[in-house]
């Protein structure tokens, strides 16, 4: 058996801290930062109360928390324009908030119910909304890509003006499909932005673990595109990185990987024990929180006083309760019409069948 690689603290979270000097100015307009601060504070009660709710059985199947990435959430959300569209994978709940979904569909969803935002067909790892041009939400490890490449295909074919972001994690980069994809893309001048999301695991295994190559944005080199590594736990560094890549996908179709360096605060899912981290690694990243970097900003160059940041937090928990509420108070699907939105064309129902037998002959 190969031997297990150290949990990863590979000097990464002391070198972040010493590479980040305070900003000697205030770096954007007070009000535009209060409320990236609200929305990173709005993922992080929701997923703290999904955790919670998830341990009460309100919440079933597979559950991954963006706690840690909120930064990468609502930055990249801000760089991209309403019109664009977004491709996740499953640890999505703070991108659906982000793109401005609101928390009382997107915890529905994560409840099984008729209101959700996939109208409660698709659960935690499918969130999905044409409206707000999220178009999910995938479970398979680099899923997404080839469909968001596709999408990418489809706008430039089109001669449509929209650019699309892919989202994924570090472990993704491993997958034939991100190789695949970002090939393609190159190739064909897709207005598509690869955006890794690099928490420094996939599962229990590091980077290091999992990639001949560490540094993920370098295998940007491969496919001729710029590759951009980003401080993913600074919410202005991922808008402005991201804002630049847009853009540059849009004027010219050239495509970008992004590597946003951030960190995930607990294990890879809500029924990870996560014991592969030290406790030493665990106490420097959560030195490192995004939400906490950005108060103290507000704070001390913003001259936002701490009751103002603490009535912020009051506010979102009152929203995030409201949408437990809401949540439990929506109805089931009826199961009679449970095919109804699984496939394009008609397919007789039968919820009587049990599992293991042909839902029809
Ligand atoms: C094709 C495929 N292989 C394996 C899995 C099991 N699996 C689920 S999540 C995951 C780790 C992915 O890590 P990463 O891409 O870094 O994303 P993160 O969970 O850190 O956001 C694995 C191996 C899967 N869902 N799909």
């Amino acid at each position: 058996m190969r031997p297990r690689p150290k949990a990863r603290d590979n000097g990464r979270a002391a070198q972040a801290q010493e590479t980040r000097p305070r900003p000697s100015r205030q770096r954007g307009d007070v009000e535009e930062l209060l409320g990236y601060y609200r929305q990173m504070l709005l993922i992080r009660r929701f997923e703290e109360k999904t955790a919670e709710m998830y341990q009460r059985a309100k919440i079933g199947g597979y559950c991954h928390l963006n706690l840690g990435e909120e930064a990468t959430c609502v930055g990249l959300a801000a760089g991209m324009q309403p019109n664009d569209y977004l491709f996740t994978n499953y640890r999505e709940h703070g991108y659906a908030l982000a793109r401005g979904i609101d928390p009382d569909r997107v915890m529905a969803e994560l409840f099984g119910r008729e209101t959700g935002v996939s109208r409660g067909r698709g659960g935690s790892m499918h969130l999905f909304d044409v409206d707000k041009r999220l178009m999910g939400g995938y479970a398979i490890v680099g899923g997404q890509l080839p469909l968001a490449t596709g999408a990418g295909l489809a706008l430039q074919r089109t001669k449509q003006k929209d650019v699309v972001v892919c989202q994924m994690g570090d472990a993704t980069t491993n997958i034939g499909a991100f190789h695949e994809s970002l090939n393609l893309a190159a190739l064909w001048k897709l207005p598509v932005v690869y955006a890794i999301v690099n928490n420094g695991y996939g599962m229990g295994t590091p980077v290091e673990g999992g990639s001949a190559v560490v540094e993920l944005h370098e295998k940007a080199c491969a496919y001729g595109m710029p590759g951009v590594e980003v401080d993913g736990d600074d919410v202005l560094a991922v808008r402005d990185a991201t804002r630049e890549a847009v853009e540059r996908a849009r004027a010219d179709h050239t495509p970008t990987l992004m590597n946003l360096k951030s960190y995930r605060l607990r294990g890879h899912s809500v029924v990870d024990p996560d014991r592969y981290r030290s406790e030493d690694y665990l106490r420097r990243i959560r030195g490192l929180d995004p939400i906490k970097r950005l108060a103290d900003e507000l704070r001390d160059e913003g001259g936002i006083e701490t009751r103002t940041l603490d009535e912020i937090d009051d506010e979102v928990e009152r929203v995030v309760n409201g949408a437990v509420e809401f949540a439990d108070e929506s109805p089931e699907p009826n199961p009679e019409k449970l095919f109804e939105l699984s496939y394009a064309t008609e397919v007789p129902n039968q919820p009587s069948a049990l599992p293991g037998q042909a839902a029809w002959q």
